[in-house]
């Protein structure tokens, strides 16, 4: 058992500060109380970003491989805390301790590749056409960004922003989800413990605004604010992208995927299987990689089909749970209100699909307030629109194809853009794919989800085009700067052999 008090108490040991009637945590597990919250004001929205502007005029002067040294600190924070938050992101959000204990390593991960980036913030020097001139391009910090999170990975996804942005010198704000406020709460007081020792880093360098859509907006709208970063729902990312754009300010902007398995007949299945399943009813369905389309070649549709149905229904029946026990696969939904778009997608479905299995609330005797669902896997004898809204819940559509030219129009069909994989021995087929998917992540025989922080991550259409974590995602968090530099003494030439004679 987890006693829940002594856990919060030791990772938010300032719990008290933050207690007030606006918000009631609950954890999804049960249903039950974690704590009752208070939300900023919009007067103190703004003075927190004020302060946050200050932080950066402080931090923006600090060698960058100095502040990465504050992230390698951090890193190690983490590392020392990562059983305490794994448990807590368990709590809040009821994915599996195991996914847990990833998501607190992906963490972990970023903050060890943003040390690297410290110092490797790379400009270009370019040459210039005319004499004793010198261009160059400079990466400097941007300002405050702006970091709006999703309740399904709480914390990995802020540190994939909030670590490369301060070694790139710049302050974040922090709004998580009204969902899981608690672990962006530990993981500010770890910060904070972090940085009271490191003696560059200014007061207010990070800080979490607790609220909801107004707190949110508030941010969104700030010019003091030239990046938010919001990842959520497509429809969120529609309200967020123009009101930025609106004082142009720069966004980054990661939304809904409808990711999809291509399962070709030179397929390994032993390969194939276990990505599949892990994409499809990993984390129950509810991260934005999770594989919502199995698109599978008609000779192989009935087998995998069958083999899905079995797999489905063994895990509907002894591998749904409670997230912190050792053995669940499955744990809750987020919330009701998951719970009943789960249904009314299914429910959408049923009169266009071949078969729906699973899919039934499970566990509600054990668990009255907690929403634990069977998986659903549907078949469909072609794709329809019905399915091109994203679902957060573990349903899996399974389409057959003839050609792998069709396959990839019913693959590229969808309006979302993140990811997508290919199962082939092929390499052909794999190559084709590839080039292809209209999406920002194409595997090959790997699944959808899980990818590795070393990547830049994010995805096309209505995905939103953003890309953060690894790669070259740290230009996204400072301002590019080109200068040109005369060194010489006799009167200095015009570019394009302009003559200006006075
Ligand atoms: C998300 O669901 O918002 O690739 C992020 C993955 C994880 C990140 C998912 N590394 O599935």
């Amino acid at each position: 058992m987890t006693d829940t008090a002594a856990l919060l108490a030791r990772l938010i040991p300032n719990l008290a500060d933050y207690q007030g009637t606006d918000l009631a945590v609950t954890t999804p597990v049960d249903g039950s109380q974690l704590a009752s919250l208070k939300f900023d004001t919009l007067e103190e929205v703004d003075a927190k970003i004020d302060r946050s502007v200050e932080a950066f005029k402080q931090w923006r002067n600090v060698p960058a491989p100095r502040r990465g040294e504050l992230i390698r600190r951090f890193g190690e924070a983490l590392r020392a805390h990562k059983e305490d938050l794994a448990t807590l992101v368990t709590l809040e959000c009821g994915k599996i301790l195991e996914e847990g204990r990833g998501e607190v390593q992906e963490m972990i991960d970023i903050c060890d590749f943003a040390v690297g980036i410290s110092r490797q913030l790379y400009g270009l020097t370019i040459a210039s056409e005319r004499p004793n001139h010198v261009m160059q391009e400079n990466w400097l910090p941007l300002g405050p960004v702006g970091i709006i999170s999703a309740f399904n990975f709480p914390v990995a996804v802020w540190a994939w922003n909030s670590a490369l942005a301060f070694v790139c010198g710049d302050s974040c704000l922090w709004k998580p989800s009204e969902k899981t406020p608690l672990t962006a709460l530990a993981c500010q007081a770890l910060f904070q413990k972090v940085a009271a020792d490191f003696p560059e880093a200014p007061e207010g360098l990070s800080q979490v605004i607790l609220g909801a859509v107004a707190q949110g907006e508030r941010l969104v709208d700030s010019p003091k604010v030239p990046l938010i970063s919001a990842t959520g729902s497509t429809r969120m990312g529609k309200a967020v992208g123009p009101r930025v754009a609106a004082r142009f300010g720069k966004s980054l902007l990661e939304l809904g995927g409808n990711n999809a398995i291509i399962v070709t007949p030179s397929a390994d299945l032993g390969v194939a299987m276990p990505s599949i399943l892990f994409g499809s009813v990993g984390t129950a369905g509810q991260r934005c990689t999770t594989t919502r389309r199995v698109i599978i070649h008609h000779a192989l549709v009935d087998k995998v089909f069958e083999s899905l149905k079995t797999n489905y229904a063994a895990l509907g029946a002894n591998k749904v749970g409670n997230p912190l026990e050792a053995g669940t696969l499955i744990g809750p939904l987020i919330d009701e209100d998951s719970f009943k778009n789960m249904q009314a997608a299914l429910d959408r479905v049923r009169p266009e699909a071949v078969e729906v299995v699973g899919g039934e609330r499970t566990l509600e005797d054990q668990f009255p307030g907690g929403f634990y669902v069977k998986p659903a896997v549907v078949r469909l004898s072609k794709q329809t629109e019905t399915i091109f809204t994203e679902t957060f819940a573990p349903i899996t559509y399974v389409i057959p194809y003839t050609t792998l030219e069709e396959a990839l129009e019913i693959h590229n069909a969808v309006p979302q853009g993140l990811s997508s994989a290919i199962m082939t021995t092929d390499l052909r087929e794999a190559e084709y794919f590839r080039r292809n998917s209209d999406c920002g992540i194409a595997n090959v025989n790997i699944g959808t989800s899980g990818a590795e922080i070393g990547g830049a991550f994010g995805g096309e259409k209505e995905t939103g085009g953003g890309r953060e974590s690894g790669s070259d995602s740290w230009k996204a968090y400072m301002r590019r700067q080109t200068s040109t530099t005369y060194y010489g003494a006799d009167r200095p030439a015009l570019a394009q052999g302009i003559t200006f004679d006075v």
